[in-house]
């Protein structure tokens, strides 16, 4: 009979990809493992209870934030806090990165967690997937000491470990510690995740192109360009236009039929709106660890170095080739050119 590994199994069995580990990284995604679950629970029954709508508070980017997102927010933030796992968190949903303190062991431990609890929240409201996204790095200052602002702002490349959930028709974990991609799902009838994904790959090529193209008009001329390439009648083209609104769902569903997601910068959004360290790192992590490619249309996004938290880059994500023919057809014209 095959065996089907639990990621609690899974976890331990790969601990020894880190030679000098002290296990504190298991224990980390462990912790992650945990919350998922808690929060997986509360999105499932979200149309039971009522916790849908806005809470009325604004966030740091001005957006509406929902009562689900502060509370994923708080059960991953508690999670990592209580086991004294991490020595900093930083999250989409707080304004500023928080140092955890309190015991000599917390301080001592090596790794930050940027977080966005709940990606895609807008969906909630119409049962559409909504997602967390995850990422973990070494802190650079020395340990013992409280965190800097400086242990987040580390580039893509510097990742530890990065992943999201999908909270979808069944609730997946999916992620890297560098050594490829693994997917988990969630058999909810006893709370375990199993390996069903295992060794995930994007498809080097593919016929799906992912964008909100109602803002076509606010696009810069490379991505209009792209898209009209992507409508020609050609061999494998048209491509098949597809978009949830929801990154986490977008990208799960383009790496396993192969595809291309697209947030671009526009006249409306000069910078683009996906945020550089909670959202397009990890995925490019994972893009790049599934044989994929991550691109802000000009550079790869890990090499792009952060300087503020809440920084947002456009993103170009996908299949390995599919990225590559967009980059070309943004970089016929300058980065900085009029739309
Ligand atoms: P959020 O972090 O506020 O949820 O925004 C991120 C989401 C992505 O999941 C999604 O791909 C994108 O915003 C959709 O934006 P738009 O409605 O502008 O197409
Ligand atoms: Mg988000």
């Amino acid at each position: 009979m095959q065996k089907h590994s639990t990621l609690g199994e899974f976890i331990i069995e790969n601990q020894e990809h880190f030679k000098y580990s002290s296990g504190e990284l298991s224990r980390l995604i462990n912790s992650i493992r945990l919350a998922a679950k808690v929060v997986n629970h509360e999105v499932n029954k979200a149309g039971l209870v009522d916790i849908l709508g806005n809470a009325g508070d604004i966030n740091i980017q001005g957006e509406d934030q929902q009562k689900l997102d502060i509370y994923a927010n708080n059960i991953f933030m508690q999670t990592l806090k209580n086991r004294q796992i991490v020595c900093g968190i930083a999250s989409e949903e707080e304004d500023d990165f928080v140092t955890i303190s309190g015991s000599d062991k917390a301080n001592n431990s090596k790794y930050v967690v940027l977080i966005d609890p709940l990606d895609g929240s807008s969906n909630i409201d119409v049962n559409v997937s909504v997602g967390t996204i995850f990422s973990v790095y070494r802190r650079i200052t020395e340990s013992g000491t409280p965190v800097q602002l400086e242990d987040f702002l580390q580039k893509g490349n510097k990742q530890v470990a990065a992943g999201y959930i999908v909270y979808g028709t069944s609730t997946m974990l999916v992620y890297t510690t560098g050594h490829g991609v693994n997917g988990f799902t969630l058999n909810p009838a006893i709370g375990t995740f199993y390996l069903s994904h295992p060794k995930m790959t994007f498809p080097e090529d593919g016929t799906i192109y992912s964008i909100n193209e109602g803002y076509y008009i606010h696009f810069p001329q490379g991505v209009k360009d792209y898209l009209k390439y992507c409508q020609l009648e050609e061999e494998d083209r048209p491509y098949k236009a597809r978009y949830i609104g929801s990154l986490v769902s977008d990208f799960h569903r383009n790496m396993i039929k192969g595809g291309i997601y697209i947030y671009p910068t526009s006249s409306k959004a000069p910078t683009g709106k996906l945020r550089l360290l909670y959202e397009c790192n990890p995925m490019a992590f994972l893009a790049e660890q599934a044989g994929g490619k991550a691109s802000d249309g000009y550079m790869r996004i890990m090499d792009i170095k952060p300087t503020e938290l809440h920084q947002r880059v456009p993103f170009f994500c996908g299949s390995k080739n599919m990225v590559a023919v967009a980059e070309k057809f943004m970089q016929n014209y300058p980065q900085d050119s009029e739309y």
